[in-house]
């Protein structure tokens, strides 16, 4: 069946616009389903609409003009209304078409989301690689959807839910992702100069899930599973991107990349070994790296590793169930900086209970510790979250779904305003960044020629974004 996988703009406005725009993945998902429907004989195809800026009239042109049987979006609760249009007008031009969603938000909120877009099909809830092709294959045969697990469908003016699809055992079965189908990836998915180092990079997912549980993190496609990639996988996926696209360095787009300690190891020995001499980046928590794991990242070639460590106020830490003391947190970042990795932080502002104290706290932690690099968003209850069904016990909460993301604030805890929490994030980013230490870090890092015209691009944007900030 002639099938279009389609990863939809986000459709910012305002003062964010250009950083976003910087922020250029692959879409892992679709790259992964449509590897396993290619395999399976169906002609297809991928429209990455937000990494070529696509506006809603474009892609609906792009996808027509592949004269689609099916088309399966894969959306965040951040694009779902710019899915829906674009599943709107295609169901106009041509109601023949069958359309799919699948992704995070399908994922938590399937019947809504079916109720909410008449457009939509079905929905995929959980992983998409085996249910894309059981669902290709009720459409042509046209059988019943109801044999199909995991899924939403229609019946009538009801939506139906199928049983959950069990997880899928072993990753490795899985084909490498069909990057061949996006446009260039050694050109098109550069990220920032904060998060890679060598140029030209790709950005890639070895492991699915994440064992811990914080209650502003959604759980809805992996659930409590992690599971990972084999190093033999994650080796073959590392000499597809250096043979095809000439890739210099990997950014580990991983949840929790250094959860198995063995793999990790394994995975540094591919490097070290390795005589391509990449250079990568990976997400980690701070507490599950020691001295000699960050020793053997180093000499492997490890530039970064991101910390989720969202809070200085430590009942804070314990509310959104991160589990980490905040003495571990300065000793795991101690130790990261002492390895020779940058290490940078994450941190949410407008928890529930929140107050003006402990955004002080937080800010004045943020300096305390050994970062080279700071990022700050607002708190957001996305759907499918323990905080989205609690929020309302600590503040407002503007659940729009057109209105979730973590740019601005929509969740505005008991006791603050939308005013002092964008003055404070403003504060936190201007007293961490415009420190003598924090400065030199970056410009020491601007001395290799072969990467200013992107370090330059990237420097002027963030400039212009604090300055206008
Ligand atoms: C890497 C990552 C990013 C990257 C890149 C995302 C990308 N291009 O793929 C960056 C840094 C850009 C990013 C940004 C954001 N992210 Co993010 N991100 C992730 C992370 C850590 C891993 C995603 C990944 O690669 N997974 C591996 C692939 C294989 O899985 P997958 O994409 O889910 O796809 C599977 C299924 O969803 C399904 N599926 C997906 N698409 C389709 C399509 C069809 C047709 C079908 C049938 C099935 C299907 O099948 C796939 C294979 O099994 C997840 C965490 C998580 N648990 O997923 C968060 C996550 C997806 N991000 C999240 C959020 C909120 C964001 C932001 C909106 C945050 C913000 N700034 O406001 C932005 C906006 C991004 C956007 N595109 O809208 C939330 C989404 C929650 C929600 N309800 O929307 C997650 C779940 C984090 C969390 N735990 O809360 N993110």
């Amino acid at each position: 069946m002639r099938t279009v996988f389609v990863y939809p703009s986000i459709q910012l406005s305002g003062r964010y616009k250009e950083i976003i725009k910087g922020v250029a993945l692959p879409p892992q998902g679709i790259c992964q389903i449509a590897a396993v429907t290619r395999e399976l004989g169906h002609e297809t195809s991928i429209i990455d609409a937000m990494v070529l800026g696509l506006s809603t009239e474009e892609t609906i042109d792009r996808v027509l003009s592949a004269s689609p049987e099916c088309v399966g979006f894969s959306s965040t609760t951040m694009q779902i209304h710019q899915a829906a249009e674009i599943a709107n007008a295609l169901k106009e031009r041509n109601p023949e078409i069958h359309i799919l969603l699948g992704g995070p938000h399908a994922s938590a909120v399937p019947e809504e989301t079916l109720a909410d877009f008449g457009a939509f099909d079905v929905a995929v809830m959980g992983e998409g690689e085996y249910a894309t092709p059981e669902i290709l294959a009720a459409f042509e045969k046209k059988h019943d959807l109801q044999n199909v697990t995991g899924i939403a469908f229609r019946e009538g003016n009801l939506v139906r839910i199928t049983p959950p699809r069990p997880f899928i055992k072993n990753l490795d079965d899985l084909p490498m992702p069909a990057w061949d189908l996006l446009p260039d990836m050694g050109k098109f998915y550069q990220q920032s100069v904060a998060r890679i180092d060598a140029l030209p990079a790709a950005s890639i997912t070895t492991s699915r899930g994440c064992p811990y549980r914080c209650i502003f993190c959604s759980h809805s496609v992996y659930g409590a599973s992690y599971r990972f990639h084999s190093v033999e996988y994650v080796q073959e996926m590392i000499h597809c991107l250096v043979d095809r696209y000439h890739i210099r360095s990997i950014a580990f787009e991983d949840e929790n990349f250094t959860a198995s300690k063995k793999r990790l190891r394994e995975i540094c020995g591919l490097f070290t070994q390795s005589r391509n001499r990449l250079t990568w980046t990976c997400a980690s928590r701070v507490d599950t790296l020691n001295a000699d794991d960050l020793a053997l990242m180093k000499q492997a070639g490890c530039t970064s590793i991101s910390f989720g460590i969202e809070s200085g106020n430590q009942p804070i830490l314990d509310l959104i169930g991160k589990r980490l003391t905040k003495e571990k947190i300065v000793e795991g970042v101690g130790m990261t900086d002492r390895a020779g990795i940058r290490a940078r932080g994450y941190f949410i502002i407008g928890h529930p209970t929140e107050t003006i104290d402990t955004i002080n706290e937080t800010r004045e932690f943020m300096k305390e510790l050994d970062l080279s690099e700071a990022q700050v968003s607002y708190m957001c209850p996305f759907p499918g979250t323990q905080l989205a069904a609690e929020a309302h016990k600590y503040g407002t909460f503007d659940s729009d779904w057109r209105n979730l993301n973590i740019w601005t604030p929509v969740f505005i805890p008991n006791g603050l305003d939308r005013d002092i929490l964008e003055a404070e994030s403003k504060r936190m980013m201007r007293e961490f960044f415009f420190r003598p230490r924090i400065i030199c870090r970056f410009l020491r890092r601007m001395t290799n020629p072969r990467y200013w015209l992107k370090y330059a691009k990237d420097a002027l944007n963030i400039l212009s974004f604090l300055v206008k900030k």
